[in-house]
């Protein structure tokens, strides 16, 4: 295969400078990247953040590296910065002030090691993180400072490769949430509904619950819900058997902090007055009872139609509905 090494001039190019064009390299050369990477998104106070310094894209063997650190004192303590994989198992120097957040840490491998050009962790910090602590997407709570001499890496030529020299990129921290605290999650009202005539079940939508949280906006977080007739949707009919459904409802937030709530769904056969799920003569007479009754009914008195009387109008819904046996 002809290299692209060929036609770096035109007097080595052995190959026709059509062909050298086409040969050359279309994307950006491959940049070496340390990145700080969190093993929790989402630390929780009283609780360990690891952060691995990680190496990528190098396109030599890498044998060793300072890096140069900050952090933020009041809401971390550093426990400590160890040697991450191998071949970097060598500790070279490491100096902390944990008052100012500062740590100066260098690395490297062992002395007849080899070094790498793979992507790899060079170092790890671990960091207690502080108790009460409540942080929303904070960003670089961990970065890499500008020093000098700054965080550099260096080869087995003793070649250095550093931001100021353009050849490395330091990526901070990314955004972490501390964020021990749940959800809070209103259900929907109960819903109370009664069938159509000539059905068992009711068709409704008892409604959402309304959500917020500490860090994470209101669309973000997850609702889900269990009913317990085991319907999967919240509009699948409602059952006069199955009443009461209750729907246990559970918000969880960016960090998988959740909090439930219920809601319930009651379902009475229409004309079924004496609440076992048949209406017949036991109803009838019921309504019989209290037929005439002007105002103040309710619907188990016989005020099918929800006027607040018990007249000729009720008598006629419950002879539509005579018969029904939804056990
Ligand atoms: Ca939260
Ligand atoms: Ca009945
Ligand atoms: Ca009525």
């Amino acid at each position: 295969m002809i290299s692209h090494r060929l036609c770096q001039t035109a007097l080595s190019c052995a190959v026709p400078i059509y062909l050298c064009a086409l040969l050359a390299p279309q994307a950006a050369p491959a940049q070496t990247v340390l990145n700080l990477v969190p093993d929790s998104s989402c630390p929780v106070p009283a609780g360990l953040l690891t952060i691995s310094i990680n190496l990528s894209g190098a396109s030599v063997p890498i044998v060793g590296g300072q890096f140069l650190l900050s952090f933020d004192p009041a809401v971390l303590t550093l426990v400590s910065i160890d040697p991450g994989d191998p071949p970097f198992v060598t500790e070279i120097h490491e100096s902390v002030d944990p008052v100012l957040g500062l740590i100066d840490y260098a690395g490297g491998i062992a002395p007849a090691g080899h070094g790498t050009a793979a992507d790899t962790t060079m170092a790890r910090a671990a960091f207690l993180v502080h108790p009460a602590t409540e942080a929303c997407d904070v960003a670089s709570l961990v970065a890499f400072r500008a020093n000098d001499p700054p965080t550099r890496l260096i080869d087995a030529n003793d070649t250095v490769y550093s931001a100021a020299l353009g050849n490395v990129t330091l990526n901070d921290l990314p955004a972490v949430s501390i964020d021990a605290i749940q959800p809070v999650i209103v259900p929907p009202p109960n819903v109370a509904a009664r069938t159509s005539a000539g059905s068992c079940a009711a068709l409704l939508d008892p409604g959402l619950p309304t959500v917020s949280d500490n860090c994470t906006p209101a669309v973000d977080i997850v609702v889900t819900f269990v009913r317990s007739d085991g319907a999967p949707l919240l509009t699948d009919a409602y059952n006069a058997a199955d009443s009461p459904v209750t729907i246990l409802w559970t918000a969880i937030d960016a960090c998988g902090r959740q909090s439930q709530a219920l809601s319930s769904v009651s379902v009475a056969v229409l004309g079924d007055l004496d609440g076992d799920n048949i209406v017949g003569l036991a109803d009838l007479s019921v309504q019989l009872a209290n037929f005439g009754t002007t105002s103040g009914a309710r619907p188990e008195d016989g005020d099918l139609d929800g006027d607040g009387d018990v007249d000729l109008g009720d008598l006629a819904v419950m002879l539509t509905a005579f018969g029904a046996d939804c056990r």
